[in-house]
């Protein structure tokens, strides 16, 4: 059973992937800024769970890290980056350049930086799993999409660059790419509006945290020598668009 280092797992995904991977028998260390969201999640997983406040954004803080923890939590076997966030729908014309700043912060260097700082000891070890959560937002541009779809596309291309770098070694990369997926609070802190965020869903069977869970689950089942490059996963219910045209002759 692995040591698991969960990212952003005060809510949503990260809270539902730590939980699912406690029940299958791993021990996790789950991280995020709300230390009493992580303290409730250690009293209901037990010291299975290691609680560890991290903004993934303070850089001294990542880099301390891996030598920070217990000594028996050090050898960290899975990363799985998974905290994220989308701000604001505007166009880019009319987008917040401080809402840019943060989700280029968090879903970039937040990344690169956790992943850089977990390396060097699974390279020591030859053994290891990256796993990043990306988004359909990193492939097909939507109005509003702007920097969050491109700080997703970065992911992708990162993690397929990780890959190629790890070529030789034990270590494995996925991304994972859903599409619509409610029961987080991914649209909430996106529109900064409860009422606009449960529309989002409204009429919709989206996916949910759970089915994140259950594929980082079946991910970290499957035999070392399978890597999935990356996973696109979708609700029935949403299908990608076509392209926009606009008609301004007779
Ligand atoms: P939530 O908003 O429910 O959870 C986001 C998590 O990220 C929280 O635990 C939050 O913790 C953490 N986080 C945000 N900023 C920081 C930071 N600076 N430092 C540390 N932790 C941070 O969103 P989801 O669970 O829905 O999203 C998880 C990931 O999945 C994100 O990367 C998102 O982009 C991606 N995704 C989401 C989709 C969706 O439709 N929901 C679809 C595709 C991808 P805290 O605030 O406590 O720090
Ligand atoms: C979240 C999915 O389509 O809202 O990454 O961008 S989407």
């Amino acid at each position: 059973m692995a040591v698991i280092l969960v990212t952003g797992a005060t809510a949503g995904f990260g809270r539902a992937i730590a939980v699912r991977l406690v029940k299958d028998g791993h021990r996790v260390i789950g991280t995020g800024r709300r230390a009493e969201r992580l303290e409730a999640l250690h009293q209901e997983l037990g010291d299975a769970f290691l609680p560890q406040v991290l903004d993934v954004t303070d850089t001294a803080r990542i880099a301390a890290l891996p030598t920070e923890l217990p000594a028996d939590w050090r050898q960290v076997d899975v990363l799985i980056n998974n905290a994220g966030l989308a701000l604001g729908v505007g166009k880019a014309q009319d987008s917040d350049l401080k809402d840019w700043k943060t989700m280029i912060d968090t879903n970039v260097s937040g990344v690169v930086e956790v992943t850089r700082a977990f390396l060097p000891q699974m390279i020591e070890r030859n053994q290891g799993y990256i796993m990043t959560l990306g988004s359909i937002a990193g492939t097909y541009p939507y109005q509003g999409g702007n920097v969050y779809g491109a700080t997703k596309a970065f992911v992708a291309q990162f993690m397929r660059n990780l890959r190629t770098d790890l070529l030789g070694t034990r270590i494995r990369a996925s991304t994972i790419e859903p599409g619509l997926c409610g029961g987080s609070e991914f649209s909430n802190v996106r529109l900064r509006d409860n009422q606009k965020a449960a529309d989002v869903y409204k009429g919709t069977e989206p996916l949910m945290p759970d089915d994140i869970a259950e594929t980082v689950s079946w991910l970290l089942s499957l035999p070392p020598h399978v890597n999935v490059n990356a996973i696109e996963m979708m609700p029935v219910c949403q299908a990608a668009g076509g392209l926009a045209v606009v008609r301004t002759r007779e």
